[in-house]
């Protein structure tokens, strides 16, 4: 079977662009998720399923709601390691490669591994890099760390590849949720000009236009949440 990294390797080496609808699962009301299902776009590819804090048991209702209504693959993308659900079907394991707050680096990941152990979900190394997007975001707050301010272009771009060599195998470029402004295109251009892997792009993404010049300065997959939260 094809797992879900192939699929966004092909999706990416064909340019075949990729969304993914983020579901904060403290916003979502399970009792609407075929509702829900039916208002994002036609051309979603992914939905993602996290936040930066959730109350226990909320991933995982969210995600057996939406598993009710859709064949779209479902990923965690968690804040914290008590939002590893093993229903879903893959787990962006993420490492906040902006910060230095071990914790987020590593702590978090060895944590959920007792979760992980048994699960049959697909685990994609993803580093992640929080910009700055013009207002304090839930990330900067929890995880206790600060942005890496958008003028920094070398160490935007020095810090993806740092984490490609450290072997991960998805680059997620996030300017946080409900951010002023999104990661800008010449930030974008930048870290796909030296990555070898998928680029993710996310946070104040809200309309169309956004989101193609996204995927014109090189993202693989956008992310948008708060334009569909209801
Ligand atoms: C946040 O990148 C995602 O982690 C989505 O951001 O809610 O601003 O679309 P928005």
């Amino acid at each position: 079977m094809q797992t879900y990294y192939q699929t966004l390797l092909d999706c990416a080496s064909k340019g075949r662009k990729c969304l993914a609808i983020l579901i904060d699962p403290d916003k979502f009301n399970t009792s609407e998720a075929e509702t829900f299902l039916k208002k994002i776009p036609s051309e979603t590819t992914h939905l993602f399923v996290g936040g930066s804090t959730v109350v226990n048991g909320h991933t995982e209702a969210a995600v057996d709601a939406l598993k009710k209504y859709t064949k779209l693959p479902i990923f965690l993308f968690p804040g914290d390691y008590s939002q590893v659900t093993a229903t879903a079907d893959a787990l962006l394991f993420l490492s906040l490669l902006s910060g230095r707050n071990a914790e987020y680096l590593v702590g978090q990941q060895v944590k959920s591994i007792s979760k992980l152990r048994d699960s049959d979900l697909e685990i994609i190394s993803t580093g992640y890099l929080l910009l700055d997007g013009g207002n304090q975001s839930a990330v900067a707050r929890i995880t206790n760390t600060a942005p890496i301010p958008q003028s920094e272009l070398e160490t935007i771009v020095d810090t993806a590849l740092a984490g490609q060599y450290m072997g991960a195998k998805l680059m997620y470029l996030e300017a946080g949720s409900g951010a002023e402004f999104p990661v800008s295109p010449a930030i974008i251009k930048a870290v796909k000009s030296v990555l070898q892997i998928p680029l993710l792009v996310g946070g104040g993404i809200r309309n169309e236009t956004q989101k193609k010049i996204a995927y014109a300065s090189g993202a693989d997959l956008v992310v948008m949440g708060t334009a569909f939260e209801t």
